[in-house]
C-alpha cells in the first residue's frame, strides 16, 4: 500500500500512542522524527500543524472521501481520526464508542497531564519542590487506582475490547518507574500491562524511531528550550 500518513513524531508516552495505533492498524506512513530538545516543534512549518508546539501531529494525505490532505494535531483526536479511518478500535455502538471515549478524555485531562507533572517535579526540575513533588505524586497514584479499580470491574481492557483508550493509556503506565511508581500495589493494572505488553504491534509501535539515534540528552540548551522560555525567538513575530 501507498505511503499516506506523514507522522510527526519523537519516542515519548504521547508520541508512543500513535505509532502503537498505526501498527496495530497496519497503516503504512512516513516518519518524520523530532527532535524535541533542538526544538523541531517551535519550526514555523511544523506550528502550521501544530499551533501547540508539541507532537505528535499527523497529515493524511489519503483522506477518507478524497480531497485535501487533512492535519490533526493532539494525539487523542489523531486516535479518534485513525479509528475512525480504519473502522478499528472503537466500537460502533453509541454506548460502546462513548465508553471508550470517555476513558481517552480521562487520560487526555487526567493521566496524561499530572503524569507528565509528576515527572517534570521528579526527574528535570532544577530545584526539588517537595510540595509539588508530593501533589503530583499523590494525584498520580489516585488515577492508578481509579484505573485499576477500571480493570477489576472490566478485565482484560478499559472498554470493552482492546480499544483507542488501552492505547492512549499504555505508554503513561509504561513510565511507571520513572515516575516513582510500582505497579504492585495495583494488580488489574499489572495484569492489563503485561497482556498489553506482550502484543507485537504494540511493541513495533514502541521501537519506532529506535533506529534514527537516541533523542537527544536533556542538556542546558534542551531544557531551555523545552522548559525555559515560552515563545522561543525564532516564533516570535
Ligand atoms: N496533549 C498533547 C500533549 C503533547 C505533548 O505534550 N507532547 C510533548 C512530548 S510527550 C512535546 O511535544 N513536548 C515538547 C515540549 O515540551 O517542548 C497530546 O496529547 O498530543
Amino acid at each position: 500500500m501507498a505511503t499516506m500518513i506523514d507522522l510527526y513524531y519523537a519516542p515519548t508516552p504521547n508520541g508512543w500512542k500513535i505509532s502503537i495505533m498505526l501498527e496495530e492498524c497496519g497503516l503504512p506512513y512516513t516518519l518524520h522524527r523530532m527532535q524535541l530538545g533542538r526544538g523541531d516543534q517551535h519550526r514555523p512549518e511544523f506550528l502550521k500543524l501544530s499551533p501547540n508546539g508539541r507532537m505528535p501531529a499527523i497529515v493524511d494525505r489519503a483522506p477518507t472521501g478524497g480531497g485535501a490532505p487533512v492535519s490533526i494535531f493532539e494525539s487523542g483526536a489523531i486516535l479518534l481520526y485513525l479509528a475512525e479511518k480504519t473502522g478499528r478500535f472503537m466500537p460502533r455502538d453509541l454506548r460502546g464508542r462513548y465508553d471508550v471515549i470517555q476513558w481517552l478524555m480521562w487520560q487526555m485531562g487526567g493521566l496524561g497531564p499530572m503524569l507528565g507533572q509528576n515527572g517534570h517535579f521528579l526527574i528535570y526540575a532544577p530545584e526539588k519542590v517537595p510540595y509539588a513533588i508530593e501533589r503530583y505524586h499523590r494525584e498520580a497514584k489516585r488515577l492508578y487506582g481509579v484505573l485499576d479499580k477500571r480493570l477489576k470491574a472490566t478485565g482484560d481492557c478499559i472498554a470493552g475490547d482492546y480499544s483507542i483508550a488501552d492505547m492512549a493509556c499504555f505508554p503513561w503506565i509504561m513510565t511507571h518507574k520513572a515516575q516513582g511508581l510500582t505497579l504492585d500495589e495495583f494488580s488489574a493494572v499489572k495484569r492489563w500491562y503485561a497482556t498489553l505488553r506482550a502484543r507485537p504491534s504494540l511493541q513495533k509501535g514502541l521501537a519506532l524511531g529506535k533506529d534514527d539515534g537516541p533523542m537527544v540528552p536533556m542538556d542546558a540548551e534542551a531544557r531551555r528550550i523545552m522548559f525555559g522560555v515560552t515563545a522561543p525567538p525564532h516564533t516570535q513575530k
